[in-house]
């Protein structure tokens, strides 16, 4: 098999930079190691900033994400018992949009199979081959095991985090820089209409919580759990029974509704990030090169960036065969990249309970959480990196 663009894995940016290429004439072949089903029913992230859903206007993909996209012009950040509303609208003119990133895959795979696209599902790349020439490959096993081959000019590694792009560069070309947090984040998707309008972020004394929603009919909830500690061990009552300590309000004015749990996932915190994020004719792009903590929202908005640049850049070279805009890549996707890592760390810090934490700790988190929650200064901050800044210097 021969194609211009080699690119492994269908998350939101293996699919997205099939489909950017493609409105530019550039051909490409995507191999995705699980089934279709699989990768549409992924729930993870839900909140799309703005930058993110013009793009996927902008290049047909708006109609569904416009009828079924919650907007929302703020967030809460509840701590000490009461709420305290981050206005976006008023302190930045901009917005968020809470849309499934399964939504979005959906939207992602119908445009590109209505266009012709290629993607194979249960193909799975297994190593890579000759990046460093101007013929690359990828050997892959297709659905039955059987081996291929697919030889382009490029390669786009948006495995993922566990995938096989970042391995396959060899030892002492990439540097490393990594954070473990001591906590992990229990996710569910329960069947109740949210008990609020907006997100609300909550710092405890029992550790972070977080409500979020899908739709007018069903709700997404995370805590702060340990690492360590089994799904089994948190039956659906225990996990209602902490959000409601967690979220519950001093006043008693405010009550979360629980419903039956459709989902339950536990995910390790971690930032990550690799430079530079490119080897020869190879790309990283989206979590193989860079993972952040979801408590800034910014994991699939970066991808969706990094393939942004990357498919300018690789249309700029089929045009003109300048390779300006491909050698700039890693350095362009790295400032966003690290501009979000520090958010990202920076909203986690402030939010979660640190096993080691003694009473002056939690005092200075109250003590920044009062501040950005009453000064504009300060509150603009943090709306201005939740929303997405418009450019990174
Ligand atoms: P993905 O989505 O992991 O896709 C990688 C794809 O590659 C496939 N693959 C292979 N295919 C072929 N051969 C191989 N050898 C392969 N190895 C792997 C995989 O099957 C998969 O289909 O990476 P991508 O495209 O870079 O997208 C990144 C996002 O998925 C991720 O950053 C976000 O989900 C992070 N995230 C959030 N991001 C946001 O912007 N806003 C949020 O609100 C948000 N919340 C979250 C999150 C992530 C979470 N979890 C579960 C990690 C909340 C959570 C709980
Ligand atoms: C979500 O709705 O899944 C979500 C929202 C905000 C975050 C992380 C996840 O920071």
């Amino acid at each position: 098999m021969r194609t211009q663009v080699g690119i492994v894995g269908a998350g939101p940016a293996g699919l997205l930079l099939s489909h950017l290429l493609a409105r530019q004439g550039v051909e490409s072949v995507v191999l995705e190691s699980r089934d279709r089903d699989y990768v549409e029913h992924r729930v993870r992230a839900g909140v799309l900033e703005q930058t993110t859903v013009d793009l996927l206007r902008e290049t047909g993909l708006g109609e569904r994400m416009d009828r079924q996209g919650l907007v929302h012009e703020g967030v809460e950040l509840r701590f000490e018992g009461a709420g305290h509303r981050i206005d976006f609208a008023e302190l930045t003119g901009r917005s968020i949009t809470v849309y499934g990133q399964q939504e979005v895959v959906k939207d992602l795979i119908a445009a590109r199979l209505a266009d012709g696209g290629q993607i194979r599902f249960e193909t799975r790349a297994v190593s890579l081959h000759e990046l460093e020439s101007e013929r690359p490959s990828i050997r892959y096993e297709g659905p039955d095991g059987e081996p291929g081959e697919l030889v382009c000019d490029v390669v786009a590694g948006c495995d993922g985090f566990w995938g096989i792009s970042r391995e396959a560069v060899p030892d002492g070309v990439l540097t490393t820089y990594e954070r473990h947090y001591p906590f992990a984040w229990l996710g569910i998707l329960a069947e109740v209409a949210p008990s609020s309008e907006e997100l609300i972020y909550c710092s405890h004394e029992r550790g972070f919580a977080l409500h979020s929603m899908r739709s007018p009919t069903i709700t997404r909830l995370y805590l702060q759990v340990d690492p360590d500690e089994p799904l089994e061990q948190w039956p659906d009552d225990r996990v209602w029974k902490e959000l409601q300590a967690r979220l519950a309000t001093s006043d008693g004015a405010w009550s979360l509704s629980d419903g039956p749990i459709l989902d339950k996932g536990v995910t390790p915190m971690r930032s990550f990030v690799v430079e530079p994020m490119r080897h020869g004719r190879l790309f990283l792009a989206g979590d193989a090169a860079h993972i952040v903590p979801p408590t800034g929202a910014k994991g699939m908005n970066l991808a969706v960036n990094d393939v942004r640049v990357l498919a300018e850049a690789l249309a700029a070279w089929y045009r003109t065969g300048g390779t300006e805009l491909l050698d700039a890549y890693s350095a362009t996707c790295l400032r966003r990249v690290w501009r979000a890592t520090h958010f990202s760390w920076w909203m986690t810090s402030m939010l979660h309970r640190f096993p080691d934490d003694d009473a002056f700790q939690r005092r200075l988190q109250v003590a920044q959480l009062a501040y950005v929650t009453s000064s504009r200064a300060a509150a603009t901050s943090l709306a201005e990196n939740y929303v997405g800044l418009e450019r990174v210097p």
